[in-house]
């Protein structure tokens, strides 16, 4: 595998295949957990994880990294081996959360700006060698009638464009990620708001990462979709994904070579749908992927349910949905295909 930036970006998104986020910090994991009723362990997120990067089918044929949390990065498989050396027997790249959260925003109520700029290029230095070759830092925009403020976007935007030089410096390709809520409070917007908030979004990052000279062939951008609320939901598939993609081509440069969404609280079926729909539009400028982590993982977490007898079973939903996702990257998925599975 070259150690090209450019390279790297571009193997991320390409040939159908996508990202595996699973980067969920300490407490967004024992949330997951709860409801599977598994107690949060460092023993049971290790085992979790490894049942997901142990999954060859999945791995080898439609995953092209994995995110992993900074815990993940450093832990090893039950035999001993480091997760990360099983992620590349797999072909396929680790990469780690760089942010430190989201936090509440001084003088500005009901917004945060995402921390974690501090000591950044030391810790960068320490993932490359433990095998990180991209990284991920969520920006969050809150949205309503009254949100976000500028204030909050461009805050957000200059830390993600911060972020994504540091990481460059370092020979680590930055995922951009500027995530406008779909699921946060009220969640009750229109799918006007969203294409209104997304497309301000969107403009200020590029504005931001332009200004900090980021190297536009060597990140990928993983935003949100334009859809409504999560309580507004009535949106079609063609209308998330013909607003979605009209919204990318008056914000991003086409010298991006992948855009890999994040499915923030969509049904599994709806961001596979949305992705199918968006892959079918034609001549776009950059590769339409996934970057999931609910869509991804939910149908295996259930099936997995914390029990080592389950294992195979996990695995199995989880290469199906990374075979959908997969058909999907290639405006190719069709519901029946999850009814025949
Ligand atoms: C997997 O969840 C990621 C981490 O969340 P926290 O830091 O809040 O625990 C999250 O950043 C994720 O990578 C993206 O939002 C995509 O995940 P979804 O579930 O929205 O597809």
């Amino acid at each position: 595998m070259s150690e090209r930036l450019e390279d790297i970006a571009v193997a991320m998104v390409a040939n159908g295949r996508g990202l595996l986020a699973a980067d969920e910090s300490t407490a967004t994991i024992k949330k997951r957990f709860d409801g599977i009723g598994l107690e949060s362990t460092e023993t049971s997120r290790r085992d979790y994880r490894e049942m997901l990067v142990r999954a060859d089918e999945a791995m080898r044929k439609y995953i092209s990294g994995v995110i992993l949390y900074e815990e993940t990065l450093f832990q090893k498989a039950a035999d001993g081996t480091p997760l990360v050396d099983v992620i590349r027997a797999a072909g396929s790249i680790p990469g780690i959360k760089v942010d430190a959260g989201a936090k509440p925003m001084t003088n500005f109520p009901a917004e945060t700006i995402t921390e974690g700029l501090d000591g950044l290029a030391q810790r960068l230095t320490k993932y490359y060698e433990a095998g990180a070759r991209f990284a991920k830092w969520r920006g969050v925009i809150a949205i309503s009638d009254n949100l976000p403020s500028p204030g909050a976007v461009s805050a957000n935007a200059h830390a993600l464009a911060r972020y994504a030089a540091l990481c460059q410096e370092a020979g680590i390709v930055p995922i951009v990620e500027p995530e406008v809520l779909m699921d946060g409070a009220p969640g009750d917007h229109s799918i006007d708001r969203s294409q209104e908030v997304t497309e301000w979004t969107l403009r200020v990052t590029f504005e931001a990462l332009a200004e900090m000279r980021v190297k536009l062939e060597s990140m990928i951008l993983k935003p949100s979709m334009v859809i409504d609320g999560k309580k507004a939901r009535k949106a079609s598939v063609a209308e998330v994904a013909e607003r979605t993609i009209k919204v990318l081509r008056r914000t991003v440069p086409s010298a991006v070579p992948g855009i890999a969404f994040l499915s923030g609280g969509q049904t599994t079926e709806e961001a596979t749908a949305h992705l199918s729909a968006m892959n079918a539009t034609h001549n776009l400028p950059w590769k339409l992927t996934f970057s999931y982590g609910r869509a991804l993982q939910q149908e295996a977490l259930s099936a997995w349910n914390g029990k080592a007898e389950n294992v195979a079973a996990g695995q199995r939903a989880f290469s199906h949905r990374a075979e959908m996702c997969s058909l999907a990257a290639k405006g190719s998925w069709k519901k029946d295909l999850e009814k025949a599975a």
